[in-house]
C-alpha cells in the first residue's frame, strides 16, 4: 500500500491550505499540475474550489459520483464541483439561507461547463421529488437555447459565451426547483457585423442555415451557405463543422419546444435572424453627390424589408439619410458612404441584441413558477466573463474588466466577512488580516464627478467638438497623479514602451492593462438613427414591434450611456450576491491550444496572479490551516489514544481534547471552538494522519494475523 506521504508527494494536497509553504506561487502550482498529470482537476482553498480545464471527458461526472457526493458531507469526498453544488444545496434547503454559486475565469476556462454540471447535479439530487421534472427540463433547456443566440466560435474557445448570465434557481419547500430567472449582461454585439480572423459570428446564423429545412430557408429567402453573407462569411468551415450546426439546430428547435416557444414565435425570430444576414449585404453606392445610395432593385433591403414587414422605400431611405430635429427645424441630411455603412450595421446589432434580449425575457416568462409560495428560496449561478487583457483593449475590455473589479471587491468583503463569522460563531479569538482592499479601483471607475465613467459620460453629452482625444485629455486632466492611473504621456511598464498617443492604462488588482479610447465614444453612446427607430417601431413581426415601440421617440431626454446602463445592472447584481451566501468556483485554463494533458505553468500563474489565489489563500491561512467538526475528528483520529480507542462515551469535544492531550499538541498549535477544532499548521495535521495511517496498518496486521491462527 502507497503510504501517506508518498501519496501526497505524486497527487499533492486536496486543500491549498496544507500546503507547507503557502506563500510560494512556484508550490501552489506545482500543487496543481500534480494533480492535473493524475487526471485530478479539482482543488480547494478552504471551501473555494480550484478547476482546472481537462480539456477531455474524464469518467468523474457519471450517477454513481453524484451519489458519493449526496451522500456525504463537505469534506468528506475529494473536491469536486459536485460538492460545492451540494454543500449550497443543502444549506439552502435545510438551514434555509439563500446560496449563490460564482464562477470565475478567463475563456475558455470552463465556467460555462461548471455552471452546466452544478444545474445537472440539482437536478438529480431532487430526482426523489414529484411534479418538478418539467421545470427541470426547461431549465436545462435554458442552455442550448442561449447558447445558439449567445455563444460563438473564438480563437480562445470553440463555444465561447459572448454575454454574462447571472441564473436563480427557484426552489419550493421541498427543496424541489419550482421555476427560474436569468438575467444577461452586456451582450457582445459588435460580433454580429465583424468577427476577427479565426472566429465566428453567433452560433445561430450557421445552425438556421445548416439545419433549417428547405421550406423554412425558403420563407427566410436565404441560401445555405454562410459563404453568401457577409456576416458570416466563414470559408475555413468543414462539411463536419456544417453537419454539426445542422444537428444543433435540431437540439435548438427542441429546446424552444420545451420551453413553450411557439411555432409562429420561433418564425418571427428566424425571420430576424434571417434580415440581419440580408442586411449585412445591403450595397451601398455613391451617387454624383458624393451621398449613399441603394439601388431601387437591391434585393437584399427588399429581403429585409419583406421580413420584417416594413416599407422598402422607407427603410432605403433610412439607411440613407438622417432626420435631425434641431430646435423644432426638422432637417433632412444625406449621409455618406461611410455613414450609410455605419447606420446598417448599428441596425443590424440593434435587432440582435434585442432579439437576444427578448429571448431572455421570453425564457423567464416560461420560467414563471406556476404556484409558487411564500417559502420558496433561491440559489443563484453567476457565469461571467473573467478579467480580459488583450493585446488592444477597447470598451468592451474595460466594461469586463470593470465587472471583475467589483467582483473581486465581493469576493474580499464576503470571505473575509464569512471567516470572520465562523471565528465569531465558533467563540475563537479573530485575528485581523491584512489584505489589498481593490475599492480604490472601483471608485477611479464610478466615483461621481471625477470617476472614469462619469468624464465618460460628460463628454458624451457634451454638445460640440467632444471626441475621444477630448476624453483622453479630461482624463488626465483629472486623474494624474491617482496611483491606478496612468496617462498615454507615461511609460507603460509592462511592455516598457510609451504608450500609444489615444492610450491610458489602469493598474487593476490583476495587472496592468492599457486600453486604447478609438471608439469609446462612439460605443457608449451606442445611437440608431431616430428614423430607423421608427420605422422598426412600425414593423408587423411581432418581435421587432415589442422591442423598438418601447423606445420612446418623442422623449427630448437621452437614453442612458452603455457603460451607466452596465454599471447600473452591476450594482443591483453586486446587490443581489451580497444578500447570498456564496461558493466560489475558480476555473484556470491549462494551455492556449485547447489540449489534454498539457500544463503551461506561466500561463496558470498568470491566472492564479490575477485570479487573486494567493491572496485568498494567504487570508485563509492567516490563522487555522485547518478545521473540523470534533464528531469527525474524532470519528477518524480516535484510534490514536487508548482514552478513546474503541469506544469513546464522553462528548466528542471532550473526546478531542483527550486525543490532542495524548498527541502532544502545543498550545499555539490549535484552539478549540464550539463545535470544531481548528488547527493552525498543515503539519500537526499531517502528523496526525500520518500516525493514523501507521496505526491503520497495524491494526489491520493485528486483524489478520488473529484471524490466521498466530
Ligand atoms: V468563455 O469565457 O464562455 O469563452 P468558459 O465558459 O470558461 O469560456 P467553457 O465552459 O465553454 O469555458 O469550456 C470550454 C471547453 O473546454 C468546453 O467546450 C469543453 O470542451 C472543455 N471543458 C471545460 N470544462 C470541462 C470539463 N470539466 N471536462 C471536460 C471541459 N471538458
Ligand atoms: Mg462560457
Amino acid at each position: 500500500m502507497e503510504h501517506a506521504l508518498q501519496h501526497r508527494e505524486r497527487v499533492g494536497v486536496q486543500d491549498f491550505v496544507l500546503l507547507e509553504d503557502y506563500r510560494s506561487e512556484a508550490a501552489f502550482i506545482d500543487n496543481l499540475k500534480k494533480r492535473f498529470k493524475e487526471n485530478i482537476i479539482y482543488t480547494y482553498i478552504g471551501n473555494v474550489l480550484i478547476s482546472v480545464n481537462p480539456y477531455k471527458n474524464l469518467p468523474i461526472y457519471t450517477e454513481e459520483k453524484i451519489k458519493l457526493y449526496y451522500k456525504k458531507a463537505f469534506f468528506e469526498a475529494p473536491p469536486h464541483v459536485f460538492a460545492i453544488a451540494d454543500n449550497a444545496y443543502r444549506s439552502l434547503v435545510y438551514e434555509h439561507r439563500e446560496q449563490c454559486i460564482l464562477i470565475s475565469g478567463e475563456s475558455g476556462s470552463g465556467k460555462t461547463e461548471a455552471s452546466k454540471k452544478v444545474l445537472e447535479y440539482i437536478a438529480a439530487r431532487t430526482n426523489h421529488l414529484r411534479n418538478v421534472e418539467n421545470v427541470k427540463d426547461k431549465l436545462l433547456q435554458t442552455n442550448p437555447l442561449l447558447e445558439a443566440f449567445g455563444n460563438a466560435k473564438t480563437n480562445r474557445n470553440d463555444n465561447s459565451s459572448r454575454f454574462g448570465k447571472y441564473m436563480d434557481v427557484q426552489f419550493n419547500y421541498e427543496g424541489g426547483p419550482e421555476g427560474g430567472h436569468i438575467l444577461n449582461y452586456l451582450l457582445e454585439k459588435s460580433r454580429v457585423v465583424s468577427q476577427m480572423t479565426g472566429e465566428r459570428n453567433f452560433h445561430v446564423f450557421y445552425q438556421l442555415l445548416a439545419g433549417g429545412s428547405p421550406e423554412l430557408l425558403g420563407q427566410l429567402k436565404l441560401q445555405n451557405r454562410p459563404e453568401a453573407y457577409k456576416y458570416t462569411t466563414d470559408l475555413t468551415s468543414p462539411q463536419s463543422q456544417k453537419n454539426a450546426d445542422a444537428d444543433q439546430f435540431r437540439i435548438v428547435q427542441e429546446a424552444m419546444k420545451v420551453i413553450e416557444i411557439g411555432q409562429s414565435e420561433q418564425q418571427a425570430m428566424f425571420e430576424i435572424v434571417a434580415s440581419v444576414l440580408h442586411l449585412g449585404n445591403v450595397k451601398f453606392v455613391q451617387n454624383d453627390k458624393g451621398y449613399a445610395e441603394i439601388l431601387s432593385h437591391d434585393a437584399n433591403s427588399g429581403n429585409v424589408a419583406d421580413l420584417l414587414k416594413v416599407n422598402s422605400t422607407k427603410l432605403r431611405e433610412a439607411l440613407t439619410s438622417r432626420t435631425i430635429d434641431a430646435r423644432g427645424d426638422v432637417v433632412n441630411t444625406p449621409l455618406d458612404l461611410e455613414q450609410a455603412h455605419f447606420a446598417r450595421d448599428a441596425l443590424a446589432k440593434a435587432m440582435y441584441d434585442k432579439l437576444f434580449s427578448w429571448l431572455v425575457t421570453r425564457i423567464n416568462s416560461s420560467l414563471v413558477p406556476t404556484n409558487s409560495d411564500s417559502r420558496s428560496s433561491v440559489m443563484g449561478i453567476l457565469d461571467i466573463y473573467g478579467f480580459e487583457i488583450f493585446p488592444k483593449n477597447s470598451f468592451e475590455q474595460f466594461c469586463i474588466n470593470f465587472c471583475n473589479e467589483k467582483l473581486q471587491q465581493l469576493f474580499i468583503e464576503l470571505t473575509l466577512k464569512q471567516e470572520q463569522e465562523e471565528y465569531l460563531r465558533e467563540g475563537i479569538e479573530w485575528e485581523s488580516v491584512d489584505y489589498f482592499n481593490n475599492i480604490v479601483i472601483c471608485d477611479l471607475i464610478e466615483a461621481r464627478h471625477k470617476g472614469i465613467i462619469s468624464i465618460l459620460d460628460d463628454e458624451c453629452l457634451r454638445p460640440g467638438d467632444a471626441s475621444d482625444a477630448s476624453f483622453l485629455e479630461k482624463l488626465t486632466q483629472n486623474l494624474d497623479g491617482h496611483a491606478h492611473f496612468k496617462s498615454h504621456r507615461k511609460v507603460d511598464s509592462r511592455t516598457q514602451k510609451l504608450m500609444g498617443r489615444d492610450e491610458f492604462c489602469l493598474v487593476h488588482y490583476a495587472g496592468e492593462v492599457t486600453y486604447s479610447v478609438g471608439t469609446f465614444l462612439e460605443k457608449n453612446n451606442d445611437l440608431l438613427f431616430r428614423d430607423i427607430q421608427s420605422l422598426m417601431a412600425s414593423s408587423s413581426n411581432p418581435i421587432v414591434d415589442a422591442c423598438f415601440k418601447d423606445v420612446n421617440l418623442s422623449s427630448k431626454k437621452r437614453p442612458d450611456t452603455a457603460i451607466t446602463q452596465f454599471k447600473n445592472s452591476l450594482n443591483e447584481l453586486i446587490k443581489i450576491l451580497s444578500s447570498k451566501e456564496p461558493s466560489y468556483i475558480r476555473c484556470i485554463k491549462p494551455n492556449d491550444n485547447k489540449a489534454p494533458m498539457t500544463f503551461d505553468d506561466k500561463l496558470v500563474s498568470h491566472q492564479v496572479k490575477y485570479l487573486g489565489l494567493m491572496e485568498n489563500l494567504r487570508v485563509r491561512r492567516a490563522g487555522f490551516a485547518y478545521r473540523r467538526t470534533y464528531d469527525a475528528f474524532l470519528e477518524r483520529y480516535k484510534c490514536l489514544s487508548s482514552e478513546t480507542w474503541p469506544n469513546w462515551r464522553g462528548s466528542p469535544r471532550d473526546g478531542v481534547q483527550k486525543l490532542v492531550d495524548t498527541l502532544k499538541y502545543e498550545r499555539e498549535e490549535y484552539r478549540m471552538g464550539n463545535t470544531k477544532i481548528f488547527i493552525r499548521f498543515p503539519k500537526t495535521l499531517f502528523e496526525t494522519e500520518d500516525a493514523y495511517q501507521l496505526k491503520k496498518n497495524d491494526i489491520a496486521t493485528i486483524i489478520q494475523s488473529r484471524w490466521r491462527g498466530y
